[in-house]
């Protein structure tokens, strides 16, 4: 899809999750022309999830110092090592991220990201049995998208409506989300109600581990710019409200590094602050 179709896409959540947007904003930069064309996909893809770092970081990566005599091979080689260093990274956490799911736990997770459905798979292909508890995500139901992909890989899942977490997370051995931005100071923006949920789980004292890599990292926010969070329409939660009643639809929230046990990165599992050390150390243009 060119980076036309690929911004729309992004806007209406046709593509969703931090990783799946990164790398579809990526791949539409192979339709452009000429150089001037990618500089100009790079502000609208750019524009069209204001709230992904990945994304950015990505097309900072495979557009940064493209000479215009050689553009097109320049692009087409980053655009390939991030494919790969993604895949690879998955490949890395997916591994980590299993050994953590043991046989018969209860897992509980919220929203729909790409890298916890991976670990989960992967710990299902090593034969373990385990349940998995999850909540629908109003009002864009990826709660639906996560049960779906689970389901069919043969794990047992329990959906939940949101208000019933706490009763989701009662018994719960594990709470694993993803993360759309990590910030310098270590919060984690994911989807609304990832913190109140968080919350719970310590309160039950089940670990909350945050499944993604590095280039979620957010590295403006350590220069004292705020990591935007994402207000969307109104309409999507309620078509036709009553006059008077203001809809307020935030669709993600930062989540408090106290809550947080760990991180299951491609460097491994590690505290929220030994995972932003590693981050600088790999990828300083990151920070
Ligand atoms: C998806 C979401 C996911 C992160 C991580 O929100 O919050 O947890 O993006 O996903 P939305 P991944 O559906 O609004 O994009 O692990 O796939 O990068």
């Amino acid at each position: 899809m060119d980076y036309k179709g690929t911004a729309k896409a992004i806007t209406q959540l046709r593509i969703q999750g931090a990783q799946s947007i990164a790398l579809a904003g990526v791949k539409s930069l192979f339709y452009c022309k000429t150089l001037d064309e990618v500089k100009k996909a790079v502000k609208l893809l750019a524009k069209a999830r204001p709230t992904e770092p990945c994304l950015r970081n990505a097309l900072h990566y495979v557009t940064k110092g493209l000479s215009r005599a050689k553009f097109k091979t320049e692009l087409q080689a980053r655009i390939k090592w991030v494919c790969e260093y993604f895949k690879d990274s998955n490949e890395r956490i997916k591994l980590y991220g299993s050994r953590r799911i043991k046989p018969s736990s209860v897992v509980f997770t919220h929203c729909h990201s790409s890298t916890v459905t991976s670990i989960l798979i992967k710990a299902k292909q090593e034969r373990k049995n385990f349940v998995v508890h999850n909540t629908e995500t109003r009002p864009f139901f990826q709660g639906r998208i996560t049960a779906r992909e689970l389901a069919r890989a043969g794990i047992r899942v329990v959906h939940f409506v949101d208000s019933a977490a706490r009763l989701a997370l009662k018994g719960a051995d594990i709470m694993l989300i993803g993360a759309d931005a990590i910030t310098s100071e270590g919060f984690v923006i994911n989807k609304i109600g990832s913190e109140m949920f968080a919350e719970i789980a310590n309160s039950y004292e089940i670990p909350v581990y945050v499944c993604c890599h590095s280039w979620k990292y957010d590295g403006k926010t350590q220069f004292g710019f705020d990591e935007r969070i994402e207000q969307r329409f109104s309409k999507e939660v309620w078509q036709r409200p009553p006059r008077g009643v203001e809809i307020c639809n935030i669709v993600f929230e930062r989540v408090h590094p106290r809550l947080i046990s760990g991180v299951i990165s491609e460097f491994g599992i590690t505290t929220i602050e030994g995972f932003l050390e590693q981050v600088k150390n790999t990828f300083p243009w990151l920070s």
